[in-house]
């Protein structure tokens, strides 16, 4: 399984300059709206502590690599068009940009906190980022809305068979959103609607809206360009307003992200991605010097850049993805001679015989049972996986 990452928000909050913070790639940036256009898909990396220390080996990934016991594994990250208000109803680049998110797993919400971009993405002063996160949450429901409303329609015409329910119509009818019938019972349920459309107002067809957004499409909102002090004085504010202790919000500065990868590639300083420090390695100038203590001080008051902690804050606290490491109960090496080369991101709540098929279909069908390789003690196919496992699958074949 490949999750994919979405990152959104208006044009000129810095998600461009994120994308390329994160996956290391040279996609334009710019300060005026609708800089991109087309959608770029690139590899990103989350952090898992390596299991392979423990049993006294040194991993050799597949994919990904491993930096000083941490390995960094692959996920998919997405950059999209910005969206503005009344994307729903194609304004800007609006529907295109919709479908574009269609296929992503969770989102990032990049929000420029220094608040000198406007509604539109064009520069201005102290504009309230609250707006913006109001607003974007707002253009997603619209655009659930008007999908739940055809399924609806359809439901109400009677385009369908007779006996067919609600539930049933509204996942056909929103398939996209990786959502099925038990869900959307489950939903409908939640919101305290019933089951009859026809007793549904404009409300009560929001409401639901909502929430199977918030269920299919989670969000982290990454509080960008916090490098600056109009940013970082919009966050303390926000983090204190009760009316946004809902959101997970992560300070994040993708200039400062760039600017340490950048470094550390030029072998200027040792940085690893994440980390709360990295080190000067090479020869600076007193400017690139002066640059980087600023870097440093910021790192000292934020814990990091932010980049890296708001996709595994997407992926691990707000999806509760798991990271499983397939390995051998009588060592960690495959027959390759690579030891623990993977390290699986598996659904929340998946069992050992889940994690057996995400392995290959076979081995899935041939379960026998699995054995937790620390312990080497036996587990049953509806064992619950969990973080950081490293599991041997027993099969028939
Ligand atoms: N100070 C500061 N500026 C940033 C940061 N990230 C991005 N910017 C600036 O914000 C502007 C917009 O950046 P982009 O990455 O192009 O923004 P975008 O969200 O992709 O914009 P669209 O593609 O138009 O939707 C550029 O001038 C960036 O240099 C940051 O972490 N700190
Ligand atoms: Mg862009």
């Amino acid at each position: 399984m490949s999750y994919r990452i979405g990152l959104v928000g208006k044009p000129s909050v810095g998600k461009s300059s994120f994308f390329n913070a994160a996956t290391m790639n040279d996609v334009p940036e710019g300060a005026y709206p609708f800089t991109t256009i087309d959608p770029s898909v690139g590899e990103a990396y989350v952090r898992v502590e390596c299991a392979a220390p423990e049993f006294g080996e040194e991993c050799t990934p597949s994919v990904g690599y491993c930096e000083d016991g941490i390995r960094f594994v692959p996920t998919k990250l997405v950059d999209v068009a910005g969206l503005i208000p009344g994307a729903h109803e194609g304004n800007g680049l609006g529907n295109q940009f919709l479908t574009d998110l269609n296929e992503t797993d969770v989102l990032v919400h990049v929000v420029d906190f220094s608040g000198e971009t406007d509604a539109e993405g064009e520069p201005t002063e102290g504009h309230d980022p609250r707006a913006d996160i109001d607003f974007l949450e707002d253009e997603l429901d619209q655009w659930y809305l008007g999908i739940l409303k055809k399924g609806v329609d359809r439901y109400e015409t009677g385009y369908t068979t007779d006996d067919d329910a609600i539930e049933e119509e509204l996942a056909e009818q929103m398939s996209a959103f990786k959502t099925n019938e038990d869900e959307i019972k489950r939903l409908i349920r939640r919101v305290d609607i019933g089951f009859d459309p026809e007793t549904w107002d404009e409300a009560d067809r929001l409401a639901l809206a909502r929430e199977i957004r918030t269920a299919t499409k989670p969000m982290v909102i990454a509080a960008n360009k916090m490098d600056t002090p109009e940013a970082q004085a919009n966050y303390a504010e926000i983090t204190s307003d009760p009316d946004y202790d809902h959101l997970t919000i992560v300070p994040c500065s993708a200039h400062a992200e760039k600017a340490l990868k950048s470094a550390d590639k030029a072998g200027v300083v040792d940085y690893r991605p994440g980390d709360a420090s990295f080190e000067i390695v090479g020869d600076v100038s007193a400017d690139q010097e002066q640059g980087l203590e600023q870097i440093q001080t910021f790192l000292d008051e934020y814990g990091a850049t932010g980049v890296q902690a708001a996709l595994e804050t997407a992926l691990f606290d707000v999806l509760g993805v798991v990271p499983v490491f397939p390995g051998g109960a009588n060592g960690l090496g495959n027959d390759r001679g690579e030891i623990l080369p993977d390290c699986y991101l598996i659904p929340p709540n998946s069992t050992a015989e889940d994690f057996a098929y995400s392995l290959h279909s076979d081995i899935g069908d041939g379960f026998l049972h699995a054995i937790d390789c620390r312990s080497s003690r036996q587990l049953g196919k509806a064992y619950e996986v969990d973080d950081r496992d490293v599991i041997e699958v027993i099969t028939t074949n």
